[in-house]
C-alpha cells in the first residue's frame, strides 16, 4: 500500500460542548484513521468564514448534515488518492471547490474538519507527533510550551449573568514550566470558587461555557477584584498577570458601547480600560472595540500599545487581508488565532506567520463551543508563538488542550521551553 496516500475521507455529525452538533472527519491512510472535530463560536465575528447549519427542524436548526454531506459527497471525491503531506494543495483545492470568499458554499466547518484530519494523517504516516509536523508546515523547529490564558470568570454571551465583558483571564507568566503554570492556575481557580461561594452563595459557582464562574456581577472591575483576591489567597501574586476579552462587538450599538446600562463613547470606554490597566497587572486586552470600529482601535493602540498586548479577534478573524490592514493602520499589536475563523490549516498558519513577521504576538485560541479534540495544543507548540487561550482549568473540552500540553512538555523533556511573554 502506498504510504501517505489518502484512502478514504468520511465525516459525521457529532456533539460539541454546548450540546450542538458539529462536524467530525476521518481521513484514512495506510497506517489507520486520523480524526478531527471542529469547534464553534457564539460571539462570532461578521467577517468570519461561514459554518453552515441545516436550518431545518432537527436540533433547532443547528444540524450539520449538509456540511457532512459536502465532505462525504463532494470533498472526499477530490481528496481520495492524494498525498496527505500536500496540505497546501489540498486546502487550496477545497477553497477552489467552494468558490466563495467566506467558504459559505461547502461550509468552513466541512472544509476545516478535513484540513485538520489531513495534517493529522500526515503526522501519523511520518510517525512524528502532530506538533512536530505542524512545526514543519510553519517552518519552525523551536517547540515552545505556551503561557495559558485561562478564562476564569465568564460573562457576555457565554454566561447567564449581567457582565458585559466576556472573559476575565489569568496568565501564569511567572511559572517555571507548563506543569507549574497549570498548578498555579488551578489553585487560583479553586480559591476563586471558595471566595465566590462565601460571598454570593452556592448558586454563584455554576460555570459558563468556557468553564469559568459566572457570578451575579455587573460591574466591569468587580471580577478583577475577586480574581486578584484569589491570586493573593493562593500566594501567586508574583507569577500571575491578568487579561480581558471584552468581545466589544457584542455591546456596540450605533457608534456607542452599552456598558453597565450606560451608553459610552469610544473615548469613555478607552478611559475605563485605561483605569483597569492602572489598577491591575493586566498585560493582555482583546476585542476592546467593535469589529469595524477601526478609528477607536487605532487611537487605543497608539495610547496603550506599548504597555499591553492588544489582540484582534473579531477585528482580524485570522484573515491575512484583515491582518495586513491592521498592520498598516497600526490598529492592534497581536493576533488571536482561531482555525475555524478562516477554515483551513494552511491559511491559519499563513495568518500566524504574517503576524510574527510584523513582530506581533500570536495567541492560539479555542472557541466557546468546543470538543474533546486537542488539535490547537499541538498547533501552538508547532507554531512556537507561546500563548494559548483554552478556557478555565475545568470542563473536559478545555482541559483536553491543557492535558495534551502537559504530555507534550513531558515528551520534549529537556528540550521543552516555557514561553517568556513579558
Ligand atoms: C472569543 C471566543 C473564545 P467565541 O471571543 O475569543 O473565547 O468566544 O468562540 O464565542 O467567539
Ligand atoms: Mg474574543
Amino acid at each position: 500500500m502506498e504510504k501517505f496516500k489518502i484512502l478514504n475521507v468520511k465525516a459525521r455529525e457529532v456533539m460539541d460542548s454546548r450540546g450542538n452538533p458539529t462536524v467530525e472527519a476521518d481521513v484514512k491512510t495506510g497506517s489507520g484513521i486520523s480524526r478531527a472535530m471542529v469547534p464553534s463560536g457564539a460571539s462570532t465575528g461578521i467577517h468570519e468564514a461561514i459554518e453552515i447549519r441545516d436550518r431545518d427542524e432537527r436540533f433547532l436548526g443547528k444540524g450539520v448534515r449538509k456540511a457532512v454531506d459536502n465532505v462525504n459527497k463532494i470533498i472526499s471525491k477530490e481528496i481520495i488518492g492524494l498525498d496527505c503531506r500536500d496540505q497546501k494543495k489540498i486546502d487550496a483545492l477545497m477553497i477552489e471547490l467552494d468558490g466563495t470568499e467566506n467558504k459559505s458554499k461547502l461550509g468552513a466547518n466541512a472544509i476545516l474538519s478535513v484540513s485538520m484530519a489531513v495534517s493529522r494523517a500526515a503526522a501519523l504516516e511520518e510517525k512524528i507527533p502532530l506538533y512536530q509536523y505542524l512545526g514543519g508546515l510553519s517552518k519552525n523547529n523551536e517547540f515552545i510550551l505556551p503561557v495559558p490564558s485561562m478564562n476564569i470568570i465568564n460573562g457576555g454571551v457565554h454566561a447567564g449573568n449581567k457582565l458585559d465583558i466576556q472573559e476575565y483571564m489569568i496568565l501564569p507568566t511567572g511559572a517555571k514550566d507548563f506543569k507549574e503554570a497549570i498548578q498555579i492556575s488551578a489553585e487560583v481557580y479553586q480559591n476563586l470558587k471558595i471566595i465566590i461561594k462565601d460571598r454570593y452563595g452556592k448558586n454563584a459557582i455554576n460555570v459558563g461555557d468556557e468553564g469559568g464562574f459566572a457570578p451575579p456581577l455587573s460591574g466591569m472591575e468587580e471580577p478583577l477584584d475577586l480574581i486578584w483576591r484569589s491570586v493573593e489567597k493562593s500566594g501567586h501574586e508574583k507569577k500571575i498577570n491578568l487579561g480581558i476579552d471584552a468581545a466589544a462587538s457584542e455591546f456596540y450599538r450605533d457608534g456607542k458601547y452599552i456598558l453597565e446600562g450606560n451608553k459610552l463613547t469610544p473615548d469613555e470606554l478607552s478611559d475605563r480600560y485605561g483605569n483597569l490597566i492602572e489598577d491591575y497587572p493586566i498585560i493582555s486586552l482583546e476585542d476592546v472595540f467593535a469589529q469595524d470600529d477601526w478609528d477607536s482601535w487605532i487611537s487605543f493602540t497608539e495610547n496603550f500599545g506599548k504597555r499591553v498586548q492588544i489582540l484582534g479577534d473579531d477585528l482580524l478573524v485570522t484573515n491575512v487581508r484583515r491582518i495586513e490592514m491592521a498592520v498598516k493602520e497600526k490598529a492592534c499589536n497581536a493576533l488571536l488565532l482561531k482555525i475555524n475563523q478562516i477554515g483551513t490549516i494552511s491559511e491559519a498558519i499563513d495568518a500566524a506567520l504574517l503576524a510574527v513577521k510584523n513582530n506581533w504576538n500570536v495567541m492560539v485560541s479555542h472557541r466557546s463551543g468546543e470538543t474533546e479534540d486537542s488539535y490547537i495544543a499541538d498547533l501552538v507548540v508547532g507554531l512556537g508563538t507561546g500563548q494559548i487561550k483554552a478556557g478555565a482549568p475545568c470542563r473536559s473540552e478545555r482541559t483536553a488542550k491543557y492535558n495534551q500540553l502537559l504530555r507534550v512538555e513531558e515528551e520534549l523533556g529537556d528540550e521543552a521551553r516555557y514561553a517568556k511573554i513579558i
